[in-house]
């Protein structure tokens, strides 16, 4: 296949640009490189002059503050690795099929992120007694389905939430300035959350004293089930835990005897405690853990099993966190297809 059509099949959509990322960049090390971590737009992305730029913390504070990008610069600073993962990832293969992005397995990536603690801005700011969250408001806007109104991107979290998280008001990626697609000057970066917490091109941060009741709120990004005849609405939070298979690729046709198989592993809730893998449906065996193990981001595992017989196969890995969350054989059907973190099938061929 040819670059440029690897890349077509990656691209969900142009505009708003969102794409996937390949399982050949998953191989490596922790982080991976700037140029193939996924993009999740809703609209067109704002493109923000870093001079005029400024980032307004308001609302239920006691101090008002108002800050340009050399003053959280000067600010200190903290750098983590942090695994982002869309909330929709896995959702072409809902059946029955929901609406939304079409995407397979790449809607994750990691990166190392830099930036300001989002707690010292609060504690700068002082938040007033009846302040209960925090909405995050980023410069994007457009229209979407059912709204005639212009619709902007923003997003709360509660104050516990805010703080348990240890977010991170982020300026740099992988030791560079945020990209444009990234959210250039400035973004939030909600450990162990689903992608859709990591609020883009952030002008503003307001403390407010109820729950927010935003469309990327309450109408998108909630798991919609019924129970009893009655519609049960449930906010998507942290990223279910999920493992990849990286090697071997679908399909790819195996030579008798050993076969190293390799993958990454994640849980927002817990670190992760497991991986087991299952060959055609086979006993699970249990992989070997590389790399540290911390709910902000995935890590690598690797297992080298002995192949059988020739003629087609499977491969299955099935990650447990350290709170024993592990995941189902099919995803858990919702009407908007979130958290679709059903056990990986890799189909291959011995020889
Ligand atoms: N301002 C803004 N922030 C946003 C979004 C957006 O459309 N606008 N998309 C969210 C969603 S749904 C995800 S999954 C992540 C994707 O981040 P990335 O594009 O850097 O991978 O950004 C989140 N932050
Ligand atoms: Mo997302």
């Amino acid at each position: 296949m040819s670059a440029t059509r690897v890349l077509e099949e990656l691209i969900r959509s142009q505009d708003p640009l969102n794409a996937e990322t390949s399982v050949q960049s998953l191989i490596g090390g922790v982080a991976m490189p700037t140029a193939a971590f996924y993009v999740r737009n809703h609209f067109q992305m704002p493109v923000l002059d870093p001079t005029t730029w400024r980032l307004r913390v308001g609302g239920l504070v006691q101090r008002p503050i108002v800050l340009g990008l050399r003053d959280l610069l000067a600010m200190p600073s903290r750098t983590e690795v942090v695994t982002l993962e869309c909330a929709g990832n896995g959702r072409s293969f809902l059946n029955p099929k929901v609406d939304g992005e079409q995407w397979r397995l790449g809607a994750v990536s990691t990166a190392e992120w830099t930036g300001v603690p989002l707690v010292d801005l609060l504690e700068r700011a002082g938040i007033g007694s009846t302040g209960a969250e925090l909405v995050f408001r980023g410069a994007d806007s457009g229209t979407v389905k059912g709204r005639s109104e212009t619709t902007s991107f923003e997003r709360s979290l509660k104050l516990d939430q805010a703080r348990e998280s240890e977010a991170i008001l982020a300026y740099a990626m992988n030791g560079e300035p945020l990209p444009l697609r990234h959210g250039f000057p400035l973004r939030l970066i909600v450990p162990g959350w689903y992608g859709v917490a990591s609020v883009k091109w952030l002008t503003e941060i307001e403390v407010v004293d109820r729950p927010f009741g935003g469309y990327f709120q309450t109408e998108r990004y909630v798991y919609e089930s019924e129970r009893d005849g009655r519609l049960i609405k449930e906010p998507v939070t942290l990223q279910r835990v999920r493992a990849l298979i990286t090697e071997p690729q679908p399909d790819q046709p195996m030579e008798p005897g050993n076969l190293v198989i390799r993958g990454l592993a994640w849980s927002g809730a817990a670190p992760i405690a497991r991986v087991d893998v299952s060959l055609g449906g086979g006993p699970w065996q249990e992989a070997r853990l590389l790399t540290e193990g911390t709910p902000h981001h995935w890590r690598r595992w690797e297992l080298i099993i002995q192949l059988g017989q020739p003629g087609p196969t499977t491969i299955r890995a099935r990650a447990t966190d350290v709170a024993g969350r592990t995941q189902p054989e099919k995803p858990e059907w919702n009407r908007l297809g979130y958290g679709s973190n059903a056990i990986q099938v890799v189909p291959i061929r011995l020889l």
